[in-house]
């Protein structure tokens, strides 16, 4: 034991006396800055100093001055192959309030490198699968921020450079969309001279939101790919081959990597699921799905190949440049941060082309519980215009189903300006939102003129049945539907949709499920809703409202009313 304590006494002495020279160093001069390798001999990109990194920081609440100052953080050593950063006891006062100027653990973000390794997360297959690739095209990277922090946004870049193949890189675009943040402005356009990657700096001398900045940089990019990402990836090993083989094969082809979880405590790097889909729920809220029954025997066979998804996450993906601006880039109205995801992927879909996912390509996106930056003109007015843009231009009679039940965007329905849109779908001879539903997401759970859509009321005790609520903000529903009184003005966490084979579903717990099927009404007239693999009925506890399953009797506690809602 003592032994050990000694050891580690030592070790820590001697870390220790390295920073402090590094720190005089980096003190004296900026250029006097150097890599090192680390104590594990791996190379260690330094410079990251530059931005807002936490050490001496002894102010108890954020200001300004704290976010702008050019603080020195020794040795980033921690978070290796993905592993989660572990913050000092000590440091948690601290740690606290840099998490505040991001939204994520600052402290330990900076305390990795920016070249940090990550895992190979692929399946073995991927890597034969894309061994031998003829003349792929090369791409432009194009990576907008507002407010970014230095270590994350360098990061991205840093393992862009690293794990793509050089040829394959035309350039990387970083579009500053207005930062305020002073070491994002000279010191950010003198770090990216020394990439080894031609790499440049666009600004907006406004705020443009995150649409407007990427047709900023699309209009200036020259590779034949674009392929965006947020300013806080992380680029896995072979990560960009798929994408660009996807596109070189036809150029309307829209692809996506496998986007996995950078934890915004710990930095950790988890890989995600490859066998989810992109949809979105009632609310026009994106969503990952589970690929149903039909998909996954498809795909046994090939779980390398790319599949096609309804819609993308919206931040990284790749397509034809060309392509991209025949296709009407985006929707140039659309403000601040929201909505383009989709619009994107219907116009693609209705427009004659497609969103893939290629399960070979992972790239790690920091989730955020919440959003750091101003939204001008309040986050709901820009969300919800632009999801009424979407709605209005694409959508069709499921546009009236989208404002009937969300009153906030119906209310800035009649504000959009969308005429040149309208022209838009209309030259490219776009497809309807009917044929969408039927044809890419035929197991979509909108309501249609042949399902029924409303409230199953209890007959007993008259109460609807009710989903459980929504956590947080990518947070979907979980826990039991339970009765609760019908609301007099429909809400859809009340509403349920019955196919025509009397399957019942709703957008989030997708079916009411007991839990391994879907509840089947046996026929409407007897009002019994059968649970078919067990053959039990739905039953009501009536004293504290929960649902079960039971052998079916002719008791009203397992009678239902299905009271049509009209949905348009
Ligand atoms: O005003 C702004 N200006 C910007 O330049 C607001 C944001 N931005 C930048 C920002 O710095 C970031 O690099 O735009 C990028 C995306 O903003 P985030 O990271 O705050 O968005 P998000 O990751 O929460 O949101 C997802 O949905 C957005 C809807 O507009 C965008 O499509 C994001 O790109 C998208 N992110 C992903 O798809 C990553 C995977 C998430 C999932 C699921
Ligand atoms: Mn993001």
């Amino acid at each position: 034991l003592i032994i050990i304590f000694i050891c580690q006494f030592l070790l820590w002495y001697r870390r220790k006396e390295k920073s402090v020279n590094l720190q005089n160093n980096f003190i004296r001069s900026h250029e006097n800055q150097k890599d090192y390798i680390d104590q594990r001999g791996i190379h260690v990109v330094v410079g990251h100093y530059i931005g807002d990194s936490v050490d001496s920081l002894k102010i108890p609440n954020i200001t300004k001055d704290v976010i702008n100052q050019n603080l020195f953080n020794p040795l980033p050593f921690e978070g290796k192959n993905g592993e989660p950063v572990v913050i000092h006891p000590k440091d948690f006062y601290k740690m606290q309030q840099l998490y505040q100027i991001n939204r994520f653990n600052l402290m330990a973000s900076d305390k990795i490198p920016l070249n940090r390794s990550l895992p190979d997360v692929r399946k073995k297959k991927c890597i034969s699968r894309y061994a031998n690739l003829g003349n792929l095209p090369k791409t432009s990277i194009i990576i907008v921020f507002h407010n970014e922090a230095w270590s994350t946004l360098l990061r991205t870049v840093h393992s862009v450079i690293n794990r793509s193949p050089k040829e394959l890189l035309e350039e990387i675009i970083l579009v500053d969309d207005n930062s305020e943040r002073e070491f994002l402005k000279n010191s950010l356009d003198d770090y990216v001279k020394n990439l080894s990657v031609p790499t440049r700096v666009l600004r907006s001398n406004e705020r443009i939101g995150l649409i407007k900045a990427r047709l900023l940089g699309a209009n200036d990019a020259k590779g034949e790919v674009l392929t965006f990402l947020d300013a806080h990836c992380e680029c896995t090993i072979g990560w960009l081959e798929p994408l660009l083989e996807v596109v070189s094969k036809n150029a309307t082809r829209i692809v996506a990597p496998v986007i996995d979880i950078i934890n915004d405590n710990t930095f950790s790097y988890t890989r995600s699921f490859e066998l989810h889909w992109g949809a979105f729920n009632w609310d026009l809220h994106f969503r990952w799905l589970t690929l149903n029954g039909r998909l996954l025997k498809e795909r046994r066979d090939n779980i390398v190949e790319p599949f096609r998804t309804p819609a993308m996450a919206g931040g990284l993906f790749s397509m034809n440049r060309d392509y991209f601006f025949k296709l009407g880039s985006y929707d140039d109205q659309m403000r601040i941060w929201g909505g383009e995801n989709l619009e994107l992927s219907f116009r693609a879909w209705q427009c004659g082309g497609s969103i893939e996912i290629a399960p070979c390509s992972h790239v790690g996106h920091l989730f955020r519980k919440s959003s750091p930056y101003t939204f001008p003109g309040g986050v709901g007015d820009i969300l919800y215009g632009n999801l009424a843009r979407v709605a209005l231009v694409w959508m069709d009679q499921w546009a009236e189903f989208y404002f009937k039940f969300n009153p906030e965007a119906a209310r800035l329905r009649y504000k959009q300006q969308i005429r040149s849109r309208l022209a838009l779908r209309e030259k490219l001879q776009c497809k309807s939102f009917e044929w969408y539903l039927e044809n890419v997401w035929p197991e979509h759970f909108f309501p249609t003129d042949d399902r029924f859509f409303g409230r199953i009321v209890h007959a007993e005790t008259k109460k609807c049945i009710m989903r459980p609520a929504a956590k947080g903000s990518y947070g979907q529903p979980s826990g039991n539907a339970v009765l609760h009184s019908c609301i007099p003005r429909p809400m859809l966490s009340q509403m349920f949709v019955m196919t025509k084979n009397g399957v019942i579903m709703t957008d989030e717990s997708v079916c009411l499920d007991a839990p391994e099927r879907d509840m089947q009404q046996k026929t409407p007239k007897t009002k019994v809703i059968l649970h078919v693999p067990s053959e039990m009925c739905l039953q009501a506890t009536t004293n504290d409202d929960t649902l079960t399953i039971a052998a079916c009797t002719k008791n009203l506690d397992q009678q239902w009313i299905l009271e049509p809602v009209p949905w348009k």
